[in-house]
């Protein structure tokens, strides 16, 4: 028997700090393009990439967010349904390195993930093109051992690396979609047994069973007789 898959779309976010290069990452990523000049991210802006993971396609939608305060009024909206979080920071930026701590606990907060302590991140140092680093790999490395994420780092400006952390980035959002698909399907196993043993159990000289194979009559019959 050939079961038909859905296609699936993960969403997937891009936080950190104002100017540390989301934009730059997702269009390399995205559209293979990248400026030099520095336009904010005003609001939210998304990109869609279809990815092929273990043959099936998947469609990325890559959602850009405003490092600058003045802009994060979406947050809550936003965050909600993500697959997957993508923290970036300027490995020539301490300050936008340590922000991630805050960026991270603030999504966890506003995104209300359905296990927060399983929920997939991953970390992207970028600008590893520039000289005057201030984030080493092993510190980056350090962090992301204690909250449980993935690591990569690469440069937007000289396209190196950037396309592993997206895939990375699918790959746990596809098992995100998963897991929460066996939830689901075990919730609901276990809430059609519930209802079963009620009716079972309806007292101790009658039982009540299914009328229809549908489940929406009930005949009660009397076991004394
Ligand atoms: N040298 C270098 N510069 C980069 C790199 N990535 C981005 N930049 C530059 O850094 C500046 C900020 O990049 P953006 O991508 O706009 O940063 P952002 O994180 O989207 O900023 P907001 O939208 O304000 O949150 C731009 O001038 C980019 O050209 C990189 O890998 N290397
Ligand atoms: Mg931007």
């Amino acid at each position: 028997m050939s079961f038909k898959k859905e296609p699936v779309t993960l969403k997937i976010i891009l936080i950190g700090d104002s100017g540390v290069g989301k934009s730059s990452v997702m269009n390399r990523y995205v559209n293979h393009r990248f400026t030099n000049m520095y336009r904010a991210t005003i609001g939210t802006d998304f990109l869609s990439k279809t990815v092929t993971i273990d043959k099936d396609t998947v469609t990325l939608q890559i959602w850009d967010t405003a490092g600058s305060e003045r802009f994060q009024s979406l947050g809550p909206l936003l965050y909600r349904e993500a697959h997957c979080c993508m923290l970036v920071f300027d490995v020539t930026s301490k300050a936008s390195f340590s922000a991630l701590d805050v960026w991270r606990k603030e999504f966890l907060f506003q995104a209300e993930p359905q296990d927060p302590a399983d929920f997939p991140f991953i970390v992207v140092g970028n600008k590893t093109d520039l000289s005057d680093r201030e984030v080493s790999r092993g510190k980056a490395l350090q962090w992301c051992e204690e909250i449980g994420a993935e690591y990569f780092e690469g440069s937007a400006k000289e396209d190196l690396d950037v396309e592993k952390p997206f895939l990375r980035a699918a790959l746990s959002g596809l098992r995100q979609v998963i897991t929460s698909a066996s939830l689901h399907l075990r919730e609901k196993r276990h809430q059609d047994l519930s209802l079963c043993l009620t009716c079972l159990f309806f007292d101790d000289k009658r039982y009540i069973t299914p009328y229809s194979t549908k489940n929406t009559h009930w005949k009660i019959q009397d076991i004394s007789r």
